[in-house]
């Protein structure tokens, strides 16, 4: 079985980060270590929340594991806590990324064309440098923005996406996704190119609700079916079918925007699409 890491936070109420990347990394037969970076009472889109800072630990934990001969198949990056530890995830990186393992870096800090309350304006270019040594990066649209200093627009066209692309690539990043993307009403998806040009799309049906932590949702298993050795485009759509179940069956809830999606319910549905993923690639 493949063992990964992941490093983002834990917020202890509100379906996100770790509370979200272990069950679902777990149902999809992936061993997933954890290295939290904060405790938070709920994520910061509550209206008060505690947040207790682990960064100290960070260091001593990679130590400890590298006394051990504690290696990963996968390195996966969340939501961090401060600038400092973009760097110390950057120092990471450097300890534990090997040529036969795999980085993949969500810069979870922005949507919808803002900021998360926790971070100031100097956070997007650490963040950025977290993304140049990644394998795959997973922003959405405002932090593909921030990461390359490119203005916001809410209506766009393909080449406005192409263009957000090619700048992601050039932070050093071997293959740059790009999430929540819509070119036509109705149909929302990801895109994603490789230094080598490949470009792919994949929409799927446009969900007008939003919620809390779908993000962390998608990246979580985007990494669980790369592990499983599916493609990067399979693992993207896999994870798009995935989280659109979720919002499906959670829509009528009017208190799931804060609490996030019941995914729970839905991780029989992921294992049988990975499954049939799976099986077609025989
Ligand atoms: O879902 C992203 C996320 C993760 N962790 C914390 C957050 C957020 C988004 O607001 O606040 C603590």
């Amino acid at each position: 079985m493949k063992r990964i890491v992941t490093l983002q936070d834990i917020s202890c109420v509100g379906r996100c980060s770790i509370t979200v990347a272990l069950p679902v990394i777990s149902a999809m037969g992936v061993e997933c270590g954890i290295l939290p970076t904060a405790v938070l009472s709920t994520h910061t889109m509550f209206h008060s929340f505690t947040c207790k800072d682990l960064s100290d630990q960070i260091e001593p934990v990679a130590d400890a594991w590298e006394r051990e001969q504690i290696g990963f198949d996968g390195i996966y990056t969340g939501y961090l806590a401060s600038a400092g530890q973009c760097e110390q995830v950057c120092r990471f990186f450097d300890r534990f990324s090997t040529p036969d393992n795999l980085v993949l870096v969500d810069p979870a800090m922005a949507d919808n064309g803002r900021l998360y309350p926790a971070f100031d304006a100097g956070f997007p270019a650490e963040m950025a440098k977290v993304c140049a040594k990644a394998d795959v990066i997973l922003p959405n649209i405002t932090e593909a923005c921030l990461l390359t200093g490119t203005p916001y627009r809410e209506s766009y066209d393909e080449s406005y996406i192409r263009g957000l692309l090619e700048k992601l690539l050039r932070l050093g990043c071997k293959t740059a996704a790009i999430t929540g993307v819509s070119f036509e009403a109705g149909k929302l998806g990801v895109v994603y190119q490789d230094r080598d040009g490949h470009y792919f799309t994949y929409f799927t049906r446009h969900c007008p609700q939003s919620f809390h932590g779908t993000g962390d949702l998608y990246s979580a298993t985007v990494l669980g079916g790369l592990m499983r050795g599916l493609t990067l485009g399979d693992s993207l759509s896999l994870a798009a079918d995935y989280v659109v179940d979720c919002i499906e069956a959670t829509a009528a809830d009017q208190d799931a925007r804060w609490y996030g999606v019941g995914f729970e319910s839905q991780i029989p549905t992921l294992c049988a699409m990975l499954d049939k993923r799976l099986a077609e690639k025989e």
